[in-house]
Parts: C-alpha cells; sequence; structure tokens
C-alpha cells in the first residue's frame, strides 16, 4: 500500500486522538518538513480483519477508492503507508466537527440555521455525491456523521467522508455484498438485502435532508420494525417543527424517499438542478425548532458512542476511554 519506503514516523510527527473506534484511531498529525496538520487514520489490520467478513481488501478498497476522488467537497486522502500491522491514512485535517453538531454549535452562539442554510449545506453533500456517482462509486454511508466542516469559519465549506463502506459498480445495482452503513439511512433495497445500487445514496440524502430539516430522523425503531418502516416509507410533516418548513422542502424530500424502487425506475440526483439556486431564494428565518430537535438528536447519537466506545474498551482492552470516542462506525461493521 506504500508507495515508497519512508516510514510515516519519519514524514509525520503524531498529535492528539481526534476519535478512537474498536479498530482505529484518527490523530491528527504534523508534517515533519513543511508543519502542515493533517488527519491520520490508523488502522490495526489485525483488528480490522478479525471483524468477521472483513479483510485487508476492504481496506485497500478504501484506500483506492478515496486516492481517486478529488473534489471540494470530498475529504482528500493525501498518502498512505503502512508498516508493522498498521495502516496510515493520512486525509486533510477538518477542522470543524460533523454537520448536525455544528449547525446546533453555530446556533446556539447566536448565528441563523435557516431553509436556505440547510439547502447550502445539503447542495455541496448532494454535489460530492454526484462526483461520485459520475465517477461509478456509491458511498453507502450517507450520514451526518461522515459530513464534516472543513474550518470552524462561518462560510465553511463541508466535506464527504467516511468511505469505509463505498463500492465501485459497472452497472445499475449490482453492490450486494460487503459493508453496509448505519441501519437508519439505509434504502429498502438494502435493508431487504436486495442488489443496490446509487439510488440507494440518493435514498440516504433523502434521510439527511429530513434531518436538516426537521433535526428528526424518519425511520425509527431496530431490527425487523425499523426495516418495516423504511419499507413503508410514509412520511409525517403533522409534528410542529415542520410548521415551518416549506412546500417546496417537502416536496424534494418525497422526491428522495420516494418509492421508486418498486417500480424500477431509479431515483438519480437531478434534484440537483432544482436546489441549484435554492439556498439563493429559500427561507431565511431562523429554525428554532429543528435546532432543539437536532440537539436532542446530537445528545442521542453521543450516548450511543459512548456505549459502543464503552463495550469496545471492554472487548479490545482500551486502556482509556476518550471523551471525543466515538465507535458509531465500528458498531456499524459488526452489524454489518
Ligand atoms: O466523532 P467526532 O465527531 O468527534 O469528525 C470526525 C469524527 O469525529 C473525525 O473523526 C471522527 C470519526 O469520523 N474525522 C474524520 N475524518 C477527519 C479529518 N479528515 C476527522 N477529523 C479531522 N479531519
Amino acid at each position: 500500500m506504500t508507495e515508497d519506503d519512508i516510514l510515516f514516523d519519519e514524514a509525520y510527527e503524531l498529535q492528539e486522538v481526534i476519535w478512537r473506534g474498536s479498530c482505529s484511531t484518527i490523530r491528527r498529525c504534523t508534517h515533519r518538513l513543511t508543519a502542515q496538520h493533517f488527519a491520520v487514520k490508523i488502522v490495526d489490520a489485525a483488528k480490522f480483519t478479525a471483524i468477521p467478513s472483513l479483510t485487508l481488501d476492504n481496506l485497500k478498497l478504501e484506500a483506492t477508492i478515496c486516492h481517486m476522488l478529488k473534489h471540494p467537497h470530498i475529504v482528500e486522502l493525501l498518502e498512505t503507508y503502512s508498516s508493522e500491522g498498521m495502516v496510515y491514512m493520512v486525509y486533510e485535517l477538518m477542522e470543524g466537527a460533523d454537520l448536525c453538531i455544528e449547525i446546533v454549535k453555530r446556533a446556539t452562539s447566536g448565528f441563523v440555521y435557516s431553509e436556505a442554510v440547510a439547502s447550502h449545506y445539503f447542495r455541496q453533500v448532494l454535489e460530492a455525491l454526484r462526483y461520485c456517482h459520475d465517477h461509478d462509486i456509491i458511498h453507502r454511508d450517507l450520514r451526518p456523521h461522515n459530513i464534516l466542516l472543513a474550518n470552524k469559519e462561518n462560510s465553511a465549506p463541508v466535506k464527504l467522508a467516511g468511505f469505509g463502506c463505498a463500492k465501485r459498480i459497472t452497472d445499475e445495482d449490482v453492490a450486494t455484498s460487503g459493508r453496509l452503513g448505519d441501519s437508519f439511512y439505509i434504502s429498502p433495497e438494502m435493508a431487504l438485502n436486495r442488489p443496490h445500487g446509487k439510488a440507494s445514496d440518493v435514498w440516504s440524502a433523502g434521510v439527511l435532508l429530513h434531518i436538516l430539516l426537521s433535526g428528526t430522523q424518519p425511520f425509527l425503531g431496530t431490527g425487523e420494525s425499523l426495516r418495516y418502516t423504511i419499507c413503508s416509507g410514509e412520511l409525517h410533516f403533522d409534528a410542529p417543527v415542520w410548521g415551518a418548513i416549506s412546500d417546496h422542502a417537502k416536496d424534494l424530500l418525497q422526491q428522495l424517499l420516494h418509492h421508486s424502487w418498486k417500480k424500477k425506475k431509479k431515483p438519480k440526483l437531478d434534484c440537483l438542478i432544482c436546489i441549484q439556486n435554492r439556498d439563493k431564494c429559500a427561507s431565511r428565518d431562523h429554525l428554532h425548532l429543528t435546532v432543539e430537535e437536532m440537539r436532542i438528536f446530537n445528545a442521542r447519537r453521543k450516548l450511543k458512542s459512548l456505549i459502543v466506545a464503552t463495550a469496545n474498551s471492554i472487548k479490545w482492552g482500551h486502556p482509556s476511554l476518550d471523551p471525543n470516542c466515538d465507535a458509531f462506525s465500528d458498531i456499524d461493521e459488526d452489524e454489518s
């Protein structure tokens, strides 16, 4: 996987832990020559391959896909090293947290969070997704956790990360195997273990838009009940939070979470065109209720992360629990 014989430690100095999962850690690192900061994902190959259905090929595929993708709204993988059973993936450093955490943080500091802002962020995510699809890559794990703010500034762009479940496809609907993303975001065809393709990412984008507009997830439950809810695909706009949301936004949501998979008509990212200028004309009124719902949504995610991190620390014997430790993605690996 290494392009030359230089070791990671010779080129970079490791800094603090950003995140710790069961088989990988993300740390800030500094390039020894340029003093520039990056984020390195360090994967323990033995622990990674100990997870059922994961092999080194999965890791290689993730690196290959990430190296291919160069887009202003995708977190760039710059270099990959490997030595002594560890794989080091050096990414550009994202200084902001994930999108939903940042939305609440910024709203708490007094910034307006409106439909126009939601539309602005969502358009960037769709542009990243369209680029992936144009290159026949499906992401398969689109969710707030994998959408990061590039820096702390108010105008910071969002970038798509988390390509651990991504797959190259040569045809429509061929990807049936491999790791799948978080079960709350997967499409009906994925939930039913059927062939799936680009349309599944469009579905996940719909789930994301639902969260951006209302701060709530459209489909809840566990196991069979979650699968049933996803496949019935009913959207309800009667909660008070929806009162401030435009019909245009609700229509878009219906389009993205439309059950066209049953009719063999695949939704595409054409909706990008219709939201292209949306952030310029959408409402600029602050979505107070949405922010409050998103605060609860974030707190639940944090709690889930903490529970998983505790389970991982028991399973793998991590000496301490980092408060930033979020092993959300690792439970997905185990669940899928
Ligand atoms: O769990 P939290 O939100 O603290 O923001 C990402 C997330 O942190 C962070 O690692 C965690 C698991 O995805 N992360 C991922 N890629 C990153 C990058 N390139 C990153 N942080 C900075 N730069």
